[in-house]
């Protein structure tokens, strides 16, 4: 059980070393020719350190599918007091690739602002994504964007939040604290 628990997200060994076989055989049937396929590996920064899990980008046809599973989320407490909500969790694409944590009260600055290369409102910019919820600790989820391709990104990194994201305060939703980080990566079998 430890070893499954561990292991959220991640491929079985004996696919890790040919993930367009895998991709196109197991969990993702419908992609049909060999994808570009990217990997942010998510860890928990001094704020919810016990945070661990994967974002996988494929390219598909009109876009690309995102699928992420992620454990160990802080559990969600009601925003009283004028406070915010902790949870569901904003998730973005950062504009850089530096998950240093450095001020541990305000980690992963370094991953910088929001990813928005169309100068759009937050609400509308290309990394902004659906919000996490946590099931026990526990998100997964998956969905389709058609505002980037895999290439686009490599090299970006994806950022949870402590709070919701609210899609319309600037520059970032209000979505609070950063609680973990990954950078995105081509999938080259991890
Ligand atoms: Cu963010």
């Amino acid at each position: 059980m430890k070893k499954n628990k561990a292991s959220i997200g991640k491929p079985p060994k004996e696919a890790a070393n040919n993930s367009a076989t895998y991709a196109r055989g197991m969990i993702w049937p419908h992609l049909e020719t060999p994808a570009k396929f990217a990997v942010a590996r998510i860890k928990g920064g001094p704020i919810a350190p016990q945070i661990n899990g994967y974002v996988y980008f494929w390219d598909v046809p009109g876009g690309v599918q995102v699928w992420t599973a992620i454990s160990g989320l802080p559990p969600y407490q009601p925003g009283l007091n004028n406070q915010s909500p902790i949870g569901p969790h904003g998730f973005h694409l950062h504009q850089f690739g530096d998950c240093s944590i450095g001020d541990p009260l305000e980690p992963f600055q370094a991953a910088g602002g929001h990813w928005n290369p169309d100068n759009q409102p937050h609400g509308n910019h290309a990394g902004d994504f659906p919000v996490l919820f946590s099931n026990n600790g526990r998100a997964e989820m998956s969905f389709l964007t058609n505002r980037f391709q895999v290439a686009d990104i490599i090299g970006k990194s994806v950022v949870i939040h402590e709070n919701p994201d609210d899609y319309r305060s600037q520059p970032a939703g209000n979505a609070g604290k950063r609680l973990a980080c990954g950078i995105i990566n081509l999938y080259d079998g991890i």
